[in-house]
Formats: structure tokens, sequence, C-alpha cells
């Protein structure tokens, strides 16, 4: 049920993103979820993105981004999401439990950013050979994900809700979360062997995964659109 009334105005939002789930993926269906309208625009090729880069629209020369009515030009999509979520009325007015987003959203930056720069190396400014790929991989997938993913079983243990901060309805942090362990795993094949992707040893991270993606907006989304 969407979260805000039709009749409610809204600011015009264009989210600017490549044709793929990506770090996109979290903020369509957030919007899906409130009721937000979106333009969910996707490049039609590398070059349409270049552009955008090379001209300085894009403040951190990355998307998603978002565009409000028009002029307003915001990125980072953990940024995204929060503005999103208070637009659409499931940020929490606690600070405190505002604050447990925060930190969850955080979380999901740091647990992601090993597999990340060992997968997209030289926008980091390193370099890896084949050797140090191994390594680096086998180290992720058997040590630096199932610590991360222990962590979030046991935030996970403390929730009432099953929502990552304890929220009676997802907040902003559950996007970002669900859609990573949804699908988005930089270098997947060899960072997160089957196990680890399907969550095996994680039985609240796999409640959590399919509680969010069986919510009546997001299963109805994917009947439309591809996963
Ligand atoms: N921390 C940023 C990361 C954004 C990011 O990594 N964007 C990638 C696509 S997923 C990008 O724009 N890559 C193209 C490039 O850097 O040239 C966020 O969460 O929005």
């Amino acid at each position: 049920m969407p979260k805000r009334t039709h009749d409610e105005a809204q600011p015009k939002l264009k989210l600017y993103y490549f044709d793929i789930q990506g770090k996109a993926e979290a903020i369509r269906l957030l919007c899906k979820y409130v009721g937000l309208e979106l333009d969910d625009y996707r490049f039609k090729d590398r070059s349409e993105f270049m552009e955008m880069k090379q001209n300085g629209t894009l403040a951190f020369g990355q998307v998603p981004m978002l565009e409000i009515d028009g002029t307003k030009k915001l990125p980072q999509s953990a940024a995204i999401l929060r503005y999103l979520a208070k637009m659409g009325g499931i940020h929490p007015e606690d600070d405190f439990v505002a604050a447990l987003v925060d930190a969850a959203l955080d979380q999901e930056a740091d647990a992601f950013l090993g597999p990340t720069v060992a997968s997209y190396t030289t926008r980091f400014g390193i370099a890896l050979d084949e050797a140090h790929t191994a390594a680096a991989s086998k180290l992720i997938g058997e040590e630096t994900m199932p610590r991360h993913l222990a962590a979030l079983e046991a935030l996970l243990a403390q929730s009432s809700t099953g929502w990552l901060a304890g929220t009676k309805e997802p907040a902003a942090c559950d996007f970002a979360w669900a859609c990573r362990l949804g699908q988005y795993l930089p270098f997947k094949d060899r960072m997160f062997p089957t196990p680890l992707r399907e969550l095996q040893d994680y039985p609240k991270c796999k409640a959590f995964k399919e509680k969010f993606f069986e919510l009546p907006e997001i299963a109805a989304y994917y009947k439309t659109s591809a996963l």
C-alpha cells in the first residue's frame, strides 16, 4: 500500500543510472514502496554517462544521481535513500532510531568496500595482479564477508520487527542491504562462494531478504520489471 496519497504534491524526481540494478535498485524500490513517482532514467550507452561525468553534471563523477524538479542534483545512494525515505514518510522521527538507520547504511558501505575496491581496482587508484586478486577474493569470501554477515545476523537477532533498525516498516538501510543480499555483489563468482551467496549459515539474513522481497509492493514491481 503506498505510504503517500496520490493527491499529495511531490517534487519531480528523475534518477540517472545505468540500465542495471546496481546501486540504483534500492532507490527504485524505495520509491515503489512509498508510492513516489520516479522517472527511472537509464543511460542508453556509456557515452551518455561519460558526457554527464565530463560536463560537470555529476558532482562526484558517479551515479546514481537524483534530479529534483529539474534543477537540484543529489549524488550518493545513501543520501538519496535517506532523502526519499523522509519524503515518503518512512524515515524514523526518533533521532536515535534514525541514527541506527544511518549506522546500518554506513555498515553496508563498509562491508562492500573491500569487494568493490578489489573488483574496480583502477577506479580506486590501485592495481592488483592475478595472484593478489585471487588472494583478496579468498580472504573476502572466507573471512571478511562472513564476519560482516555474522554482524548483520546479530543485529537482526536484536530486532523485534525483522528490520535492521527495529523500525515497524523497512527503512532506508533495509532497502540498501536487501538489494545487496539480493543481487548486487561485486565480482560475485570469485568473492562470494555459493553457500555465502545463499546465506546458508545466516538464517536471519536469509529471512530478512525473503521478507523484503515478499513485500507486496516489491513483489508487484518484479512482476513487471525483470529481476
Ligand atoms: N558511494 C557511491 C558509489 C557510486 C558508484 O560507485 N557508482 C558507480 C556505478 S555503481 C559509477 O558511477 N561508476 C562509473 C565511474 O566511476 O566512472 C554511491 O553509493 O552512490
